[in-house]
């Protein structure tokens, strides 16, 4: 049977894509919608100006969005994505897992905290175990998983796969999609024609989610990864898809050919959105492609390219589709993965 689940924030941008994803989802039945209180009552097609690339699914357009309080959700539902903004999912998010649902969430707040796992399930599912850590110290019968920053998911997975040559510095530039500042920020007009440099917050979060993404934990604590990260992020008038340009230092000699064989066999999972191939790495110079590469895997691939040496250590391209991948697929993909590890 179906697990039933909400969507916390269910009217915005990934919002919109984890309602995309969701229905139909072999494991997963939407069953509660949220939004603002300008929005509780209405139906979902009312209150939503629905803006991604297939039409509202029609089970969904006639349900009545609720207010996002934990008494307006039905009881019976398991499991709460999350895409509110950081300040709301901040004030709300802890009184759901405390009445016990559990949520994957794609909210900033709290993606730091000791106690709660931030995943990428390709990448550290052993993170999840954290979880027994945080029943014990916030006593909650829910649970609450994290998917990083959209720009962090993307060049993470790569690393990863050149771990076992021992990371020691990287540069990361980012080129990022309208579509990563919200529906505000793909109609603001301010973007087009523009390029914006250092958007807000976005360099720390990629410099601290990596080092936890990359850390290990043994069990009881979670050590962050000693990799040095330097991040510089910039907005760019496309509608998806962020793509960025990594330096990598590391401690053993790595070829091109060797790095592009790693991230080549990085392996994928299982689960219902994992993509067949999760690094589709492109050796041609012209590659990747940005606005035809976002969507491997149905939008879950990262695509690599542009691998060479250069004076600062290894350098690469990557890109990923960033509200798929990124955000509303990231989080999906963690429902999965709690499915799976028993915790629904
Ligand atoms: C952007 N990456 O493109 C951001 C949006 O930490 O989840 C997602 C913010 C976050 O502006």
């Amino acid at each position: 049977m179906a697990v039933r689940v909400g969507v916390l924030g269910a009217t915005g941008a990934v919002g919109q894509r984890l309602i995309q994803l969701l229905d139909p989802h072999p494991d997963f039945e939407i069953a509660a919608l949220t939004a603002s209180d300008a929005s509780a009552g209405k139906t979902y097609r009312q209150a939503a100006k629905w803006r991604v690339d297939s039409p509202i699914p029609d089970d969904v357009a006639d349900m009545t969005v609720t207010a996002t309080d934990p008494d307006d959700v039905p009881n019976d539902v398991d499991l709460l994505f999350s895409s509110l903004p950081s300040s709301v999912g901040e004030a709300v998010e802890p009184g759901f897992c405390e009445a016990g649902y559990v949520v994957s969430s794609n909210s900033s707040n709290g993606r730091m905290a000791d106690d709660i796992p931030l995943v990428i399930p390709e990448v550290n599912a052993d993170h999840l175990d954290l979880l027994e850590v945080q029943r014990d110290e916030r006593g909650w019968d829910g649970a609450m998983v994290k998917n990083p920053n959209c720009s962090t998911i993307t060049f993470v997975p790569t690393l990863a796969a050149l771990e076992e040559y021992g990371l020691e510095k990287v540069h990361v530039a980012t080129l990022q999609a309208v579509s990563g500042a919200g529906y505000d920020g793909v109609t603001s007009m301010e973007i087009i024609d523009n390029a914006i440099p250092h958007i807000g917050g976005e360099e720390d979060k990629l410099e601290t989610e990596s080092k936890k993404l990359l850390g290990s934990f043994d069990g009881a604590e979670l050590s962050l990864n000693d990799v040095e990260v330097g991040a510089s992020c910039n907005r760019i008038p496309t509608i998806d898809g962020h793509l960025e340009n990594v330096f990598v230092e590391t401690a053993e000699d790595l070829t091109p050919d060797e790095a592009a064989e790693a991230m080549r066999e990085y392996p994928s999972l299982d689960l219902y959105s994992s993509p067949d191939q999760l690094i589709e790495v492109f050796e041609d110079p012209e590659r990747p492609q940005p606005r035809l590469d976002r969507t491997l895997g149905n939008g879950m691939s990262i695509a690599a390219g542009g691998i060479r040496e250069s004076t600062f250590g290894l350098q690469y391209n990557c890109l990923a589709h960033n509200t798929m991948r990124g955000a509303a697929g990231a989080s999906v993909l963690n429902g999965e993965l709690l499915l799976e590890n028993g915790y629904l």
